[in-house]
């Protein structure tokens, strides 16, 4: 359902601004116009045995991202990104997903909890013309979740074709908090993307050795699928539901004239209470939701500061790939006011205790080119060798590792009883950041560097960030499915790293 491609000027410029709203922060970009930000179709499934469906065809596209310009790309049910899909907690929903690519993928349902046969991770490949069905109950609270590919050893490139989407959860707790929640309205999805493109519009994607140890960074930015996006709000107090679907970009999120917002969800839901900030890191998977007051009725834009994540790192910084992008352009001059007062206290976990355990799992990120891990794994040569043996994630096959191993589709790391807890520490000991997501659980971050989590880190988190050297402390439900034999994954959400083997998998038993 795209929208017009028309270009647009701010209605507060065409209009003429009235004394109390004065353009102080409109940067030349708004003058020059933008693209109507694009909302994905919204699918709430159909009810048949009991049971919500939903279909998916992963298909091939093109989008002109630029005028005359027609991009090859991928996406659900269109031609790039997909559907929001929208469920209710206690719901059982059955995903039938046709796969019309020339290629082998994967639909992982990105931070549920579910059997690990419905999981769409690397065991569950649907060949090309094939179908699968996903069917699960959904048995956690409210949250903004994605959908993405996760194809061994092809996440990476598939994703950034566009094969991603939402999914959002409702329950009865979330409707009763007065947030807003009119979906395109003032309850706005960002999924947050940079890509390359080439003189004639085409994905750039890994043509260069470095960009497979930093991640595939971008010099322009996609907001659900649409370069330079503005938004028109039509209420003065929005929910936007930030996620950042990028392959390995790391974005400071802050408003133009520096107005605070209230973090009110993360990454598996609502928080304890609304946390009031100026701005917010996110890595790639994350997802954070916020309320933003317009109330004052003056143009606004979200924006990413740069320098974030690992956006100094080598030669990203000398490259011009450190990032600083407008995210979105905002203008409330015509909002109507809105009837929600949201509640401070959100209902979210209760605050996670430190417990001292010593039976902690350590897990250590490493990376082949430098400390421990280079000792370890015989570093640069040794890991390119290794690549090089029919690796499928390449020359950096051997480079990407988790307590000194690389993936394997092959080798379970460890088993974790079914309905219980664990607590894990991880380590990073590489020269990046990582953001190291589980699958089929929502933990709970207990410490960074001994100290209690910020206050936006205190929910529901299915990925965190691990900066080199600090060692994190998570509680990690392992959920009520047993089953020995299908593996749940664990790994680093840069997709280049993920493919290169900085995977592993565990099964709950
Ligand atoms: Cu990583």
């Amino acid at each position: 359902m795209d929208l017009p491609r028309r270009r647009f000027l701010y209605s507060a410029l065409a209009l003429g601004l009235g004394a109390s709203v004065r353009p102080r922060v409109l940067p030349a970009a708004v003058r020059k116009g933008l693209t109507p930000l694009p909302i994905p179709p919204l699918l709430e499934g159909e009810w048949r045995d009991g049971k919500r469906h939903f279909r998916l065809n992963a298909q091939a596209g093109e989008r002109e991202f630029m005028p005359g310009k027609a991009t090859p790309t991928w996406g659900f049910n269109g031609d790039y990104l997909g559907p929001t899909l929208r469920m209710q907690r206690g719901d059982t929903v059955s995903i039938e997903v046709l796969n019309r690519l020339p290629e082998t993928t994967t639909v992982h349902w990105h931070g549920m909890i579910l059997p690990a046969r419905m999981d769409g991770g690397p065991h569950q490949p649907i060949a090309p013309g094939a179908r699968w069905r996903s069917e699960y109950r959904v048995i956690q609270p409210a949250a903004t979740l994605f959908y993405h590919a996760h194809t061994h050893g092809l996440t990476g490139p598939q994703v950034y074709r566009g094969l991603a989407g939402l999914l959002y959860i409702d329950d009865a707790e979330s409707a009763a908090l007065d947030l807003p929640s009119d979906y395109g309205v003032d309850d706005i999805p960002l999924v947050i993307q940079d890509r390359d493109f080439t003189d004639d519009g085409r994905f750039r994607y890994l043509e260069f050795m470095p960009e497979r140890m930093t991640g595939k960074h971008g010099r322009s930015l996609l907001v659900n699928g649409a370069l330079s996006p503005g938004l028109q709000a039509r209420s003065d107090l929005l929910r936007l539901r930030l996620v950042n679907a990028s392959n390995a970009r790391f974005y400071r999120l802050a408003f133009s004239d520096g107005r605070r917002f209230r973090v009110i969800a993360s990454d598996g839901g609502l928080l304890p209470e609304a946390a009031a900030v100026s701005e917010l890191v996110m890595a790639p998977a994350e997802r954070y939701e916020i309320l933003v007051d317009l109330s004052d009725r003056k143009p606004v834009v979200l924006r990413d500061l740069g320098g974030a994540g690992n956006a100094g790192f080598g030669p990203m910084g000398m490259m011009g790939l450190d990032g600083g992008f407008d995210v979105l352009h905002i203008d409330p001059s015509a909002a109507g006011r809105s009837p929600r007062r949201p509640k401070q206290r959100l209902g979210g976990p209760d605050p996670a205790r430190v417990e001292a355990s010593a039976d902690a799992r350590a897990l250590v990120l490493e990376m082949g080119m430098m400390g421990r891990g280079m000792m370890r794994g015989g570093g640069m040569m040794g890991g390119m060798r290794r690549g090089m043996m029919g690796d499928p994630g390449g020359m950096m096959g051997g480079m990407m590792r988790i307590n000194g191993r690389t993936f394997d589709m092959q080798r379970v790391d460890f088993t974790v009883p079914a309905n219980s807890e664990e607590v894990w520490l991880l380590g990073n000991d590489s020269p990046m950041a990582h953001p190291f997501h589980v699958h089929n659980t929502q933990f709970r971050l207990l410490t960074r560097n001994g100290r209690p989590p910020a206050a936006w880190e205190r929910g529901y988190k299915d990925t965190v960030i691990v900066h080199p050297g600090e060692k994190l402390r998570i509680r990690v439900p392992t959920g009520p499915y047993a089953d020995a034999r299908h593996p749940y994954m664990f790994h680093c959400h840069i997709l280049e790293h993920e493919d290169g083997g900085m995977m592993g998998q565990f099964t709950v038993v």
